[in-house]
C-alpha cells in the first residue's frame, strides 16, 4: 500500500469517526418554565430541548432542592425554606445522558404567583399583591398587565428577570397610573433586564406593563414586585 493510500484511508477513518460523533444525541435544556420558585414552596415546571427522551430525573445544584417526575417533561420542584436566595444550575438526566444546564432561581420572602391570561388591557389586568414573584410568559405582540395598590410614600422595586435566568425575552417595563398615564419606563438595567425603583406619589392603584421588545412571545420571565430593601 502506498503512503498516499494509507494517508487517505486514515483521513477517511477520521472523517467517519467525526461524522459518527456529530450524530450522537446531545441532550440540551432550552427551556425551563417557570424558571424559579420561592424557598419553602413547590411548583410544577416543564422542560424542553433536543434529545431529552427518557428524562425522568433532574439534577439540582443544592441539597435543599428536589425534583419529582410528574409526566413527560414535567416535574414538581421543591425548595426547602432554608435554601438561600440565588440561582442554581439544573440538569436533566435521560436516556442520552446529562443535559446542558439551565438556571433555576430561588427567592426568599416573596410569594410565587402564576400569570393568568388574559391580562392585556388596563380595564382587566391581573391583580396582585406586593412582595410577589410572578411567573409569566411574554406575549409576542401583546402585553401583560399587573395591578397593585400602594400607599403614598411606599417605595417598591419592580425587577424583571429574563437574561439573568437565561431566557430569550427582552422585557420592557412601563409603570402606569390608574388612568393609564405612563409614570416610569425602563428596558435595560441589568443587561437587557429592566428594573424600576418607584416611590408612590399618592394612595391608589398602579399598573405595571410587561412586554417583549422583540415581539417573539412564549419566553418565561419572573417579575418581582416588592418593598424590601434592595441590596
Ligand atoms: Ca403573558
Ligand atoms: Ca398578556
Amino acid at each position: 500500500m502506498t503512503p498516499l493510500r494509507c494517508w487517505l484511508i486514515g483521513l477517511c477513518g477520521l472523517l467517519c469517526l467525526n461524522s459518527a460523533r456529530a450524530d450522537l444525541p446531545s441532550p440540551r435544556l432550552d427551556l425551563l418554565n417557570p424558571a424559579g420558585l420561592s424557598a419553602g414552596n413547590s411548583l410544577e415546571v416543564t422542560i424542553n430541548g433536543p434529545d431529552l427522551e427518557g428524562c425522568e430525573r433532574l439534577y439540582l445544584g443544592h441539597p435543599g432542592l428536589a425534583a419529582e417526575f410528574v409526566k413527560d417533561k414535567t416535574f414538581k420542584i421543591s425548595a426547602a425554606a432554608d435554601v438561600p436566595a440565588g440561582t442554581y444550575d439544573l440538569y436533566a438526566v435521560g436516556r442520552f445522558g446529562i443535559s446542558s444546564p439551565r438556571v433555576l432561581q430561588v427567592t426568599q420572602g416573596l410569594t410565587d404567583v402564576a400569570e393568568v391570561e388574559p391580562n392585556n388591557t388596563l380595564a382587566a389586568p391581573q391583580v396582585v399583591a406586593i412582595n410577589v414573584a410572578i411567573n409569566g410568559s411574554g406575549d409576542g405582540n401583546n402585553r401583560d398587565l399587573y395591578r397593585f395598590t400602594l400607599k403614598q410614600g411606599q417605595r417598591i422595586t419592580i425587577d424583571c428577570f429574563s437574561a439573568r435566568l437565561e431566557t430569550e425575552m427582552d422585557p420592557v417595563l412601563n409603570l402606569l397610573s390608574a388612568d393609564g398615564q405612563q409614570l416610569v419606563s425602563n428596558s435595560d438595567y441589568f443587561g437587557r433586564d429592566p428594573m424600576i425603583d418607584f416611590i408612590a406619589p399618592g394612595d391608589g392603584e398602579y399598573c405595571v406593563e410587561v412586554r417583549d421588545l422583540t415581539y417573539r412571545g412564549g419566553h418565561p420571565y419572573r417579575l418581582h414586585i416588592h418593598d424590601h430593601p434592595r441590596v
